[in-house]
């Protein structure tokens, strides 16, 4: 099938996610076109099957907003002409979703016809897309899309809890390529960051203010008062700069590296010995998933679809918002001695193995052809 993906470029987990799924259907046979405002972060090689087409947004000074869903659906429309497209997946509903449509319709006065499947992400729901502000686009975008899938069944709660949606959402959560995260590495110069009896605890995000950075320092304030420890802040984000300044108050500099956003996560997760993930909402948490999968257990709270991925007391813990000093304290238990972090380590692990990308990719496979088979015959 000839497939369209639209999605943020960036870090994010719905460009990560997007991404990956391109990747694995191109290896499947289908034939790819990336349609966004750059190059995907994690999309290093394009093939014959693999395209990526960039949107442009040229500057005009009259327009205080420079439009693109504008520019993103007349991009589609002429991609879809140009490859044959058939088929529109887009991740996360705003704009994606809404300039979808209007291509759609401007198709079909072509005599085109192309369905639109829509992947909800978290934030696109539960934080920007139910703001007064967006919720009638986005409510008519999701309406209008010819198929909808979550990344939980949380999110899909979420979503017809917040909207007045008609259509049926299926639930397909995100994946791991599991073979990425058996570590290539010999060696992963764990000694460059920390010393042998140190333990070494991760957080990766894009440091906005749902994910609870403050509650990240603390827990790890109170791991380093009982045991050895460093911790290795990874990503970019707003709420950075605050962290490097509680690290500083804290008195606990010398031991938090701040990556910045990093090519390399595999080798960090490599030598990391727990992940914190503490947000106040979190629709899967594919962060920690990535974690798991590197064999690393997850202390997390017990918000939208974490409880989904992270399983209380087996690949880790799980508290209740805010809740620091529990999970500080259920931290420590991971961690605390060699036998008990080797257990939750190949718990993680195993975890992990309920969202290979082997058996996940073939749900969206089926979802594509109904959902094609669908909108040729009513339409
Ligand atoms: O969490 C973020 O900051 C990024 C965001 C995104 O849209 O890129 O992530 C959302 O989608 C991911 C992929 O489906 C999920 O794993 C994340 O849980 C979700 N984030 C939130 O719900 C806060």
């Amino acid at each position: 099938m000839k497939i369209g993906i639209v999605c943020y470029p960036t870090f994010g987990g719905s460009g990560v996610v997007a991404t990956e799924l391109g990747l694995e259907l191109s290896r499947r046979g289908h034939e790819i076109h990336f349609i966004t405002y750059s190059q995907p972060v994690r999309l290093e090689l394009l093939s014959n099957n693999v395209h990526f087409h960039e949107v442009h947004v040229p500057e005009y000074p009259l327009f205080h907003y420079q439009p693109y869903e504008l520019a993103l659906s007349s991009k589609l429309v002429d991609m879809v002409k140009m490859y044959d497209i058939q088929l529109l997946h887009v991740h996360y509903a705003i704009p994606h979703a809404y300039a979808a449509y209007m291509a759609q319709q401007m198709l079909l006065g072509d005599g085109i016809l192309v369905p639109i499947v829509t992947t909800l992400h978290g934030t696109d729901i539960t934080l920007v897309g139910s703001h007064p502000f967006y919720k009638p686009a986005v409510t008519f975008s999701i309406n209008k899309s010819d198929a909808v899938t979550s990344v939980s069944e949380s999110l899909r709660q979420d979503t017809l809890r917040l909207f007045d949606i008609k259509n049926d959402i299926h639930v397909v959560p995100n994946f791991i390529d599991l073979d990425k995260h058996e570590h290539n590495f010999t060696d992963c110069q764990r000694g460059m960051m920390a010393e042998d009896n140190e333990r070494i605890i991760t957080h990766i995000s894009n440091m906005r203010e749902v994910k609870q950075i403050p509650d990240v320092i603390k827990i790890f304030y109170n791991i380093q008062k009982e045991l050895p420890a460093k911790l290795m802040l990874v990503g970019e984000g707003p709420e950075k700069e605050a962290a490097e300044l509680l690290t500083e108050e804290l008195g606990i500099s010398d031991k938090v590296i701040f990556f910045g956003n990093s090519y390399e996560i595999d080798r960090i997760l490599c030598f990391s010995d727990l992940f914190l993930l503490p947000s106040r909402t979190e629709s899967f948490g594919l962060a920690a998933l990535e974690a798991m999968a590197s064999g690393v257990p997850v202390i997390s709270t017990n918000t939208g679809g974490l409880p989904e991925v992270n399983i209380d007391g087996y690949s880790g813990y799980l508290s209740d918002v805010n809740a620091v000093s529990d999970m500080s304290s259920n931290a420590i238990k991971i961690l605390k001695d060699m036998k008990t972090l080797n257990t939750f380590k190949a718990n993680a692990k195993k975890q992990s193995k309920n969202f290979d990308i082997h058996n996940i990719v073939p749900k969206y496979e089926a979802i594509y052809e109904e959902t094609l088979d669908k909108f040729l015959v009513t339409n």
